[in-house]
């Protein structure tokens, strides 16, 4: 027989403030015939997004990563389906965005290096503490109304032609070329990204936004 896995994903700030984006990623991972057992809206606790990336705690870029995944809500879902955590780390790409295929999702709609729309488990033993971490810590719930809240969502934002990635991709990646660091980079970033950010608060779209720039300015000084 064979056997059924989850895996635990998020969509990451960047897929959430872009609704439409964000319910594109879970149709395409819907179409791959993959079963929602979870499907929740929340905002991350400092506390819980450390310990999510506990094994990232030592990396020069973990204190960045938490800002990025407490800057604004996020769609936590667990997915079930024979081969699933291969399936969406296939279909998410690499995980730098300038490295993923142009077919895969975070190739599509990834903006910049890690920012890049979303979790995914890398194994069964991670996808079973992740499970256990977000039940406890951040209140995930499998329930059997979770496949249709994730079909309500698509049906809600994965509608019209809203998608500011490449704008998006341009000014950060002209700031960089042009070692900009001006104000304007994160007026313009904050103004794409409200542009389809529904019932998101706006200093979660500018929480969002600074963390990105954020990112501008170090690479900045790295040249
Ligand atoms: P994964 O998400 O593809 O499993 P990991 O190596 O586990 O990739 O890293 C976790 C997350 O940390 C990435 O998805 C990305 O958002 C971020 N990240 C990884 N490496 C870097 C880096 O060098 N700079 C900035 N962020 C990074
Ligand atoms: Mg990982």
């Amino acid at each position: 027989m064979k056997s059924l896995e989850r895996s635990f994903v998020i969509i990451k700030p960047d897929g959430t403030v872009r609704r439409r984006i964000g319910a594109l990623v879970i149709k395409a991972l819907l179409e791959r015939g993959y079963r929602v057992r979870a499907f929740k809206e929340m905002r991350v606790t400092r506390r819980l997004a450390e310990m999510h990336y506990a094994v990232h705690s030592e990396k020069p870029f973990f204190s960045w990563l938490v800002d990025f995944i407490t800057s604004a809500p996020v769609l936590v879902l667990i997915f079930q389906a024979e081969n699933v955590i291969q399936g969406i780390r296939d279909a998410l790409g690499s995980t730098f965005v300038q490295k993923a295929e142009p077919s895969t999702l975070r190739g599509k709609y990834g903006i910049w290096a890690g920012v890049n729309i979303a979790h995914a488990s890398d194994a069964s033993e991670t996808a079973s503490e992740e499970i256990r971490l977000w039940t406890s810590e951040g209140g995930v719930v499998e329930s059997d109304d979770a496949g249709s809240n994730a079909l309500d969502y698509i049906e809600r934002y994965a509608v019209g032609d809203t998608d500011f990635t490449m704008e998006i991709r341009s000014i950060v990646r002209d700031a960089i070329e042009e070692r900009d660091t001006s104000e304007t980079i994160l007026e313009s970033l904050t103004d794409l990204l409200r542009k389809d950010a529904n019932g998101i608060e706006n200093q979660e779209i500018e929480a969002l936004a600074r963390v990105i720039h954020e990112f501008v300015l170090e690479e900045i000084e790295k040249q």
